[in-house]
């Protein structure tokens, strides 16, 4: 069994994480990936403290191992989220969408592990410097909020600027993408598409049908004009995203756009005018599976190929 620093460091058997994705990681998802060894984690996404206290109460309810959660730091509700964290003694903080500084003296003193996306390797020789206890490197393959460079440039700078471990993420859907993630220098991994079809996620049924469809060049990045450039599957709400960004729409009409269109999608089951976030491993997805049943066979299939063998072709 492939065992990395990331194992100790986050108390976990195997050195994969669930990434943290707003109105779909619940404690249901987070729960059977702890369950199933790796990290599960929450999305706070951008609910108030209130609800992501609820999940928190809930995924300790399902498992006794180690979970976190996921802070989205553009949440108006970051602050307070942060203080249930803390109140909460959650094992694991995992970061988005922001620099987590101010919040590490109040972390690293609550014996919390914090593990920050980053967008920059000077961010990262800082952050470590703060004392976070791993990276994570997020190619612009990865569904959602995305930054300019890929997976395959950015492990590797990273893992050559800190000492602390480096998990992979963007891109990674089977066995051979961790395998090649490792061999980049990662310690771990962290998946977020391939869950979006665990059978214990709670996105609708008409989201994971949309994941299952999806072929090679079905995503697109929308929304960069607003400095926040989100991967999504291509439907009517991207393309008219497209059309509004040809004709030079204020950041504002298009904020506007936006707005609550990821829960209209993952909730509501509304892939057409709903924002569906997702990676461009989409194509790669191929059945919907337990949370346990995906680890072990990505995981299984890393360790074969480290060893020299074969790619063996999908079971699905
Ligand atoms: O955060 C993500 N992915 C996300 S967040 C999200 S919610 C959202 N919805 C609509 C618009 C925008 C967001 C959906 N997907 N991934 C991790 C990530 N972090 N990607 C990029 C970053 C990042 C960006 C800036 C990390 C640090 C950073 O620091 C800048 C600074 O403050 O120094």
């Amino acid at each position: 069994m492939i065992r990395t620093r990331i194992c100790d460091i986050l108390n976990i058997e195997v050195p994969l994480l669930q990434g943290g994705m707003a109105w779909i990681s619940t404690a249901e998802l987070a729960a059977a990936v702890s369950e199933a060894g790796g990290l599960g984690v929450i999305a706070a996404g951008n609910a108030p403290a209130d609800v992501v206290l609820e999940e928190i109460k809930k995924a300790k309810s399902m498992t006794s191992k180690p979970f976190g959660v996921n802070v989205m730091l553009m949440s108006e509700h970051a602050d307070s989220v942060m203080e249930t964290i803390l109140d909460q003694k959650v094992p694991v903080v995992t970061t988005g969408a922001g620099n987590p500084g101010k919040y590490m003296p109040l972390l690293k003193a609550a014996g919390i592990r914090v593990v920050p996306v980053v967008n920059s390797i000077s961010l990262a020789k800082r952050l470590e410097r703060a004392g976070v206890d791993a990276i994570i490197a997020e190619g612009m393959e990865s569904g959602g909020h995305v930054g300019t460079e890929t997976t395959m440039v950015l492990v590797p700078q990273l893992v050559d600027a800190v000492k602390v471990p480096v998990i992979a993420a963007g891109g990674i859907i089977d066995g051979r993408g961790v395998a090649a993630a490792f061999m980049l220098g990662a310690e771990g991994v962290q998946m977020g598409t391939r869950f979006l079809c665990a059978a214990e996620c709670v996105v609708h049924p008409r989201y994971k049908e949309a994941v299952l469809r999806a072929a090679d060049r079905d995503t697109w990045v929308t929304g960069a004009r607003t400095g926040h450039p989100v991967r999504v599957l291509r439907n009517k709400l991207a393309r008219k995203y497209r059309t509004m960004e040809e004709k030079g729409a204020s950041v504002e009409e298009m904020e506007t756009l936006g707005r609550g269109r990821l829960y209209a999608a993952a909730r509501m089951g509304d892939i057409e005018h709903g924002s569906v976030m997702a990676g461009q491993g989409a194509a790669l997805v191929k059945c919907i599976q337990p949370s346990a049943q995906i680890i072990a066979e990505v995981m299984g299939e890393a360790e074969k190929l480290l060893c020299g063998g074969a790619p063996s072709p999908c079971h699905c």
